[in-house]
């Protein structure tokens, strides 16, 4: 298997955590990929010309984090997720989208972006995904998914990107992230 990535990318960093805590590790290939140039090889395997995309030993292309994600965990022999665990992924890609979107919306726009109604709009949906990730159920769980490894790295990654944001009064989120950040398949994946 071949995943190609950045070395930024919080959707890519929840695919290779996935892809290591379900012992794929050895078996997968890492193609450092550039979205915002030509990327012959990343245009190829996905016209939305985005990471990650995972290329399974049978040569298809996979895009979408969510179902890399999925596929990662199937091909592992996971079973059937229940409405909890596939709540908690959904929070924690709502997590990396709003955060990612607002780091971008900066980068090509200036911080005014986040005076623009759709700057507001996603700082104003981080905070709410916070307060709703805290009150998840599932984060407390001892059996680990990719919805943990999505909110986790959601919540890295606003830390990485977005410090002044501050979340550190969420007791039971910093737990959370202390406890995930932890794991090896984490250390080995960290953002810089
Ligand atoms: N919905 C996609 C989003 C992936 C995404 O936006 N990746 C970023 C890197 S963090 C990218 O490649 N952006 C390039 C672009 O938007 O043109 C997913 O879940 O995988």
């Amino acid at each position: 298997m071949q995943l190609l990535l950045n070395q930024t990318s919080p959707y890519a960093r929840a695919v290779r955590v996935t892809a290591l805590e379900a012992g794929f590790g050895e078996r997968l290939e890492l193609v450092w990929s550039d979205p915002w140039n030509e990327d012959a090889r990343l245009l190829a395997a996905n016209p939305a010309n985005k990471v990650p995309v995972l290329i399974t030993d049978e040569g298809i292309a996979l895009s979408e984090t969510l179902l890399i994600c999925l596929h990662l965990h199937q091909l592992a022999g996971g079973g059937a997720l229940t409405p909890a665990q596939l709540q908690l992924a959904g929070l924690g890609q709502g997590l990396i989208d709003a955060t990612f979107a607002t780091v971008i919306g900066r980068k090509y726009g200036g911080v005014a972006q986040d005076e623009s109604v759709l700057g507001a709009r996603r700082l104003a949906a981080i905070e709410r995904l916070l307060t709703r990730l805290e009150e998840t159920a599932a984060l407390d769980a001892e059996d680990l998914d990719f919805g943990h490894y999505l909110a986790a790295v959601g919540l890295d990654y606003l830390s990485f990107r977005l410090p002044e944001i501050d979340w550190s009064a969420r007791v039971r989120l910093v737990a959370f992230h202390r406890r995930l950040v932890a794991r090896p398949s984490f250390s080995a994946t960290t953002f810089q």
